[in-house]
């Protein structure tokens, strides 16, 4: 299955934390990473005032499931020492299942693709720099199409430097 993941950070030292999480991600079992946005500096989009957002967006090809994958990617956001409080507050990592194939699922925990995708530009311009072309299987748009109706006001700024490279050492 293909499968797309959204990483965000906005609490800690972000960029760490974002390039140990796409490590651990490749390391999961029957699971390889296969693509990965750049990092994009993101105003934070709801919530209390907190500080802006890294955001990257990573393609993975695995044959976990769903659910299994979202009870690693929570294990994670705990290693990473995330305490939830309130709906968006700020974080040290949160780690999202986008899309997950064509598959559409609704159960109370996992909402897949997620509900607030389309909404949101921190999540669409890394997809659409890996995936312009993945289609949206509840709206039948694809991600540029998504992208381009979006108007939400909030900044998001690619990265300068590229830091894929330090992603070995970790
Ligand atoms: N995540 C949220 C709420 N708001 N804003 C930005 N810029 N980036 C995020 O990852 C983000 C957010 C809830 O998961
Ligand atoms: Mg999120
Ligand atoms: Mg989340």
């Amino acid at each position: 299955m293909i499968a797309f993941v959204g990483i965000g950070a906005n609490l800690g030292n972000r960029l760490d934390t974002l390039q140990r999480t796409i490590a651990r991600i490749s390391r999961f079992p029957q699971t390889k990473l296969s693509g990965q946005s750049s990092y994009y500096e993101t105003e934070p989009v709801g919530g209390v005032r907190q500080p802006d957002y890294l955001n990257a967006v990573l393609r993975i090809e695995t044959s976990l499931s769903a659910r299994i994958l979202l009870t690693r990617f929570l294990q994670l956001e705990k290693m990473a020492g995330r305490i939830r409080t309130l709906l968006n507050a700020p974080r040290t990592l949160d780690i999202d299942l986008l899309f997950f194939g064509k598959q559409i699922i609704n159960e109370e925990d996992l909402l897949i693709p997620h509900p607030r995708l389309h909404l949101r530009k921190f999540a669409l311009i890394p997809l659409a720099e890996i995936a312009p072309e993945w289609k949206h299987p509840v709206f039948k748009k694809t991600v540029q199409e998504l992208l381009k109706m979006n108007t939400s006001p909030e900044s998001v700024q690619k990265l300068k430097h590229d830091f894929s490279e330090t992603l070995e050492i970790k």
